[in-house]
């Protein structure tokens, strides 16, 4: 793997960080890793039983006492784990102090580390090396970061899946494949007077079958998005049929305000709730009427950019009353989006005119002040987020980058199966072929510019 000198990452330095979150708790731990870092605990540790720590064995445990060495004064009693090279996360020697939680015992630790010889690990240092030692590659790398950042407990296990490296084999596999295919090309130009035992119909078979793994990642992909940033769903509807008081039965809160007096939300009421795994972004806005009052019409224009941001819209009926044109200009605001149609308040005597809305799909009859319906809503709003399959799919995190470059892939995939069709010569997949080679290896992190590699690493909390 070609080898990548961010700056500031300088590999020579041992570096030390605080791992945990420094706040009043039961344990803290100090994370040291480099060629000094036995060496340093040696000087700050006083192990129970006596022993030379620069001599111990990889994999063990030491109790004992940090003790500051130009005082003799004790700052804590500690545990020390020691994981020598190349069998630690790094890959070099790793040390970390399990000291009490305390933000200034760990603060006193840090510096005795950094005074015994260590330097401060920047974001991300630790995985960098271990990306940088090819302990991990970046799509493990970037893993972690949705490990820690995992909003619902779909979205870790699929980060974790990531982090044990099934999609860098997957795509390692696929680069071979890829590879093979180019092989056969580059002998089909290399020899052409031999009669290559290749036919034209396996290349191009086996084309379309790596198209489709990449398609497979594709979607994984987009289900990776979804678990991770979750999915917007707005409430709308005109004034008064039952938005916010929906709102509120789903978020199981009284957050927004409730009155039988229209026009009664204006700024955008938001919650996040966990639907099925599902991390879900839900707003209430301002209900659609016509008003003389600058304030409400401004409410309402706020509302019809809020239903632009949505990936999902959840659209009220009022059962009680009578279908209007303000439910009509509210239709064609979201006709472009997926919708579920809630009628809503059907505890009261039914006014609306249901044959004129049957044709709007799916549907779904409720009601949020007496919570009756409420199940059927949530099933609803899963089975669209999931539709197309998606959730079939395990689902794995790319970053913006890496999807750009899986389009360029795919595309010269594309490209490889119309040549062959149109009867180009081979040179032509040839060339996509080896393009394709490149920039699978690119997702994987190899040969990747320097100010994408800073980016991602720069994201990492220190200690990480
Ligand atoms: N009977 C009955 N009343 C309901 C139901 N849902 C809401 N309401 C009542 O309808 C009135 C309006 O409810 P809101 O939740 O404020 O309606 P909204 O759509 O948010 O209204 P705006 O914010 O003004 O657009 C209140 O008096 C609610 O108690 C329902 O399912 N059944
Ligand atoms: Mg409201």
């Amino acid at each position: 793997m070609e080898l990548f000198k961010l700056k500031d990452y300088d590999l020579e330095d041992t570096i030390a960080a605080i791992a945990t979150y420094p706040a009043k708790s039961a344990l803290g731990v100090i994370k040291i890793s480099g060629e000094k870092a036995l060496r340093i605990v040696a000087k700050i540790f006083r192990p129970a039983r006596k022993k030379d720590m620069k001599k111990v064995k990889t994999f063990t445990l030491h109790y004992g006492w940090i003790v500051d060495p130009l005082d003799k004064k004790i700052v804590d009693e500690v545990l020390v784990s020691v994981m020598r090279k190349p069998f630690s996360y790094t890959r070099e020697d790793v040390v970390e102090i399990s000291s009490h939680g305390g933000v200034l015992v760990l603060d006193k630790v840090l510096k005795l580390v950094l005074r015994e010889g260590a330097r401060l690990a920047k974001p991300g240092e630790f995985s960098y090396r271990a990306f940088i030692n090819g302990r991990v590659d970046l799509l493990q790398v970037q893993s972690i970061l949705n490990i820690v950042e995992a909003p619902t407990e779909k979205a870790l296990f699929s980060a974790a899946e990531q982090l044990k490296g099934n999609v860098s084999s997957f795509l390692r596999r696929l680069k071979e494949r890829v590879k093979n295919v180019y092989i056969h090309t580059q002998a089909i130009i290399d020899f052409p007077e031999e009669e290559i035992e290749v036919e034209e119909s396996w290349i191009k078979r086996e084309i379309e079958r790596i198209k489709k793994d990449i398609e497979k990642m594709e979607k994984a992909s987009s289900w990776g998005q979804i678990l991770k940033e979750g999915i917007i769903c707005v409430i709308c509807g005109k004034a008064n049929v039952g938005k916010s008081t929906l709102f509120n039965s789903l978020i199981e809160k009284e957050k927004a305000l409730v009155t039988k007096i229209a026009g009664t939300t204006r700024d955008a009421v938001e919650e996040s709730i966990n639907i099925g795994g599902i991390h879900l972004h839900l707003y209430d806005i301002a209900g659609i009427m016509r008003s003389k009052s600058l304030i409400e019409r401004k409410a309402i224009e706020k509302s019809f950019q809020k239903l632009e941001e949505a990936d999902i819209v959840v659209f009220i009926f009022d059962y009680s009353r009578q279908l209007s044109k303000d439910d009509y200009l509210l239709l064609e605001k979201v006709k472009n989006k997926k919708v579920i149609y809630v009628i809503n308040k059907i505890d009261l005597k039914r006014k609306i005119d249901l044959k004129k809305i049957r044709h709007l799909t799916p549907q779904i009859k409720l009601s949020a002040l007496k919570k009756v319906g409420l199940d059927k809503l949530r099933k609803e709003i899963l089975s669209l987020v999931s539709k197309e399959g998606l959730e079939k799919e395990n689902a794995i995190f790319l970053t913006h980058w890496q999807k750009e470059i899986l389009k360029k892939v795919k595309e010269n995939l594309r490209k490889a199966l119309f040549y062959l069709d149109k009867k180009y010569t081979i040179d032509f997949v040839n060339f996509s072929l080896k393009e394709i080679i490149e920039d699978l290896d690119k997702i994987m992190g190899v040969s990747l510019e320097k100010e994408i590699l800073e980016s991602l690493f720069s994201q990492f909390c220190i200690g990480k």
